[in-house]
């Protein structure tokens, strides 16, 4: 008995810092693509450190390069970067800082201007952190008290 409620309780600590982590889908709807304004999509956004970038694309239609200012300028799809091709392209967002992406297919990157570059700043300014922070704390304080409870 003990040792079932002590897996919920772990299944919960697990689960409740992913709701702190914003995911976002770069585009909305319309997924990775070109001839989409990225910047104007990452404008007014906020990006954290531990929050998610997600690709959505058709496999093989286009991929995910991670590039440096200067290649994010000229589209310059150098390989040593590393290229994602998935589809469905999960980047956690875990230092601080500029960050540039671009498609490595064809000439969509010149052409079709698929490219977004965004800022990842610290801290947790937006309001749902601010709401969700205190009941995660609140979540974690109760945990430890049961599990203690129920450790005895
Ligand atoms: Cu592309």
């Amino acid at each position: 008995m003990a040792f079932t409620q002590f897996f919920v309780l772990a299944i919960v600590a697990i689960l409740v810092p992913s709701i702190l982590a914003v995911e976002f889908m770069v585009g909305d709807d319309q997924g990775w693509t070109t001839n989409y304004d990225y910047q104007a999509w990452a404008k007014g956004k906020e990006f954290h450190v531990g929050d998610k970038l997600v690709f959505k694309y058709p496999e093989g239609a286009h991929s995910v390069i991670k590039v440096n200012g200067t290649s994010f300028q000229q589209c310059a799809t150098s390989a040593g970067n590393g290229i994602l091709t998935s589809g469905n392209d999960v980047i956690p967002l875990e230092t601080l800082g500029n960050k540039w992406y671009i498609c490595g297919v064809a000439k969509h990157c010149e052409v079709g201007n698929q490219k977004l570059s965004i800022t990842v700043s610290e801290g947790s300014s937006s309001a749902a952190r601010k709401s969700i922070a205190p009941m995660y704390y609140g979540w974690i304080t109760a945990i430890f008290g049961i599990l203690a409870m129920v450790m005895v």
